[in-house]
């Protein structure tokens, strides 16, 4: 029986030393200011190998990122065999081995887990990590080889990738070889998987007037760039805030997440009435669009608006193809727009739940259906097909033409679409084969239904974690007594809402609100969040009007 190398623990644990702090594994991994996490990802590490040794030696993903965070934070996701978010049991133990405060209790942590989890020493462990291009990210990296090492795991190091690249890759790696086989675990064998697909859902389609894409100045500009030759030039593309060299202007100003808060267009671009621009953010795993009209109002095609099109989509191709029994639903969070879902339930007829914040809970109920779209407002999200969609899918081949080129646009589809996690760059060419397919342009998507006006803010407080909350998020159970001063506040707003929570990713609270109109949304925003500022130990400066 296989032991741990106690000496060998030491020494590569005291070149990462714990600062006093306590970590937690948030809503998707641990994610702080980069100084901070040396010693939390070289936990990472050791976290990453139990749980690869775990599962029988399977390949366990690791992502340093802080996707859409400022330019000085950093962080690390963890990645199950098939592509998904590390199992949330995992994430108590993840957060165990990081606050565990000396070199003993780490040891202790450690065993602990091998006895609980039943795990055998001798299996082998293998981790396939990437990093951003934050600057942090090359010393995090050592930090993290260093904690595979403690147990001897195999790191492969796929240099600077994407998010959504990992996971795919992850997949990839465990499925070479077998009846689910992936595609191929390399860059090249994504961007030839996605463009292929894509190639196929537009075929003989006018080509589309040109795109702007605002990369918030992270990784997804050099790896777009890589990506558009695999499209030859079926889809015109110009991209804006792709400058990787200055770390600073990562996600300032930029990005998916700044557009979606601000509800107005990235630094930099001025937009021309009617024409369709797109905002990845920091890590390219969300993705908006936006476009103005003729007098300069600002629209946002957000995740609720991109999960409708799909679903539209795939109902009316599902339909066409003449393949029975394919259920088709959504998943959503609190944070989606209250018109989305009349339009899902009411217009689309599809059935719509209710997960907390974070892929990873939106993820598992999307399984629960054969065709489950998911989509957080922010632009996070995918479409997952059940394996017995999938054999439907790829065993019928109608019984006239139409009902065959439908199969094979739903073939085209599962392609398309990376069913390992939200993808910004699979997410835009699904959005791009719609508009095609249907010559539709931006303005003739929105118009499938009207965003109740809305305000997603932070509200930035002296320790956020005195909120806690229930119901999916939608109430606070504390402070105490706040929630009762929030709902009497949207009592006088027509089809008012509004929710605050703790975020998991950024040192803030965050309030989202929706009201009849956009004077009366912005009001209630205003008066919540000056509230909560008031009752809940405020930071800095007190909210401003949002006008
Ligand atoms: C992450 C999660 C998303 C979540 C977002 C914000 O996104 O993957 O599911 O919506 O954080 O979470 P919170 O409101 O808890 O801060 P990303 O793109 O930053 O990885």
């Amino acid at each position: 029986m296989a032991t741990i190398n106690v000496n060998n623990l030491n020494v590569l644990s005291d070149l990462h030393p714990k600062p006093v702090r306590t970590f937690s594994y948030g809503t998707a991994g641990f994610r702080m200011k980069a100084e901070l996490l040396d010693s939390v990802i070289f936990r990472a590490g050791i976290a990453a190998s139990l749980r690869s040794k775990k599962l029988g030696g399977k390949v366990i993903g690791a992502m340093i990122t802080a996707s859409h965070n400022p330019a000085e934070d950093n962080g690390v996701k963890l990645v199950d065999p098939m592509g998904e978010m590390m199992e949330g049991s995992w994430e108590a133990l993840a957060t165990q081995l990081a606050n565990a405060e000396s070199n003993e209790k780490l040891l202790e942590v450690i065993q602990r887990i091998v006895s609980a989890q039943g795990i055998d020493l001798a299996t082998p462990a293998r981790v396939a990590f990437a990093r951003d291009t934050r600057p942090s990210g090359e010393s995090l990296v050592k930090a993290l080889n260093d904690g595979l090492k403690v147990l001897g795991a195999k790191g492969t190091d796929y240099g600077i990738m994407t998010t959504p690249q990992l996971h795919y890759i992850t997949r990839c790696l465990n499925t070479e070889g077998t009846p689910e086989a992936y595609g191929e675990p390399t860059a090249e064998g994504y961007y030839k998987k996605l463009a292929d697909a894509f190639k196929i859902l537009i075929e003989g389609k006018a080509t589309p007037a040109p795109l702007t894409l605002d990369c918030a100045n992270g990784v997804g500009a050099p790896k777009f760039l890589e990506f558009l030759p695999y499209l030859s030039d079926t889809l015109p593309v110009k991209l804006i805030n792709d400058d990787i060299n200055d770390a600073s202007k990562l996600n300032l100003n930029a990005g998916a997440d700044h557009v979606k808060s601000h509800q107005k267009a990235p630094v930099g671009l001025k937009l021309a009435p009617l024409e369709r621009y797109a905002s990845f953010d920091g890590d390219a795993d969300r993705l908006v669009y936006y476009y103005a009209d003729e007098d300069g109002t600002f629209h946002l095609l957000d995740g609720d608006k991109i999960a409708s099109l799909a679903a539209m989509y795939i109902v009316d191709l599902v339909k066409s193809a003449g393949v029975e029994g394919i259920s088709v639903g959504v998943v959503q969070t609190a944070y989606a727009n209250g018109a989305s879902t009349k339009y899902l339930t009411e217009t689309l007829n599809v059935p719509v739940k209710f997960a907390c914040t974070g892929v990873k809970h939106l993820h598992h109920e999307a399984l629960k259906y054969d065709v489950g779209v998911y989509f957080e407002a922010n632009g996070h999200g995918t479409v997952l097909f059940s394996p017995s969609a999938l054999k439907t899918i790829f065993s019928h081949e109608g019984s006239n033409p139409a009902q065959a080129s439908a199969i094979r646009s739903l073939r085209a589809l599962t392609e398309v679409i990376n069913q390992t996690v939200g993808d910004a760059f699979s997410d835009l060419l699904l959005v791009e084969a719609i508009l095609i397919q249907r010559q539709w342009t931006a303005r003739v998507w929105d118009q499938a239904y009207t965003d109740l006006p809305n305000r997603l803010v932070k509200i930035y407080v002296q320790d956020r974690t005195i909120f806690d909350t229930t119901d999916a998020e939608r109430k606070l159970v504390s402070p105490a007594g706040l929630q009762a001063q929030i709902d009497a506040i949207v009592k006088k707003f027509r089809d008012g809402r509004a929710f605050v929570r703790p975020s998991g990713t950024e040192d803030c609270t965050r309030l989202y609100a929706e009201a009849a109109t956009r004077g009366e949304c912005d009001e209630l925003t205003y008066r919540i969040a000056g509230l909560v500022f008031d009752q809940a130990g405020g930071a800095g400066q007190r909210p401003q009007e949002f006008l």
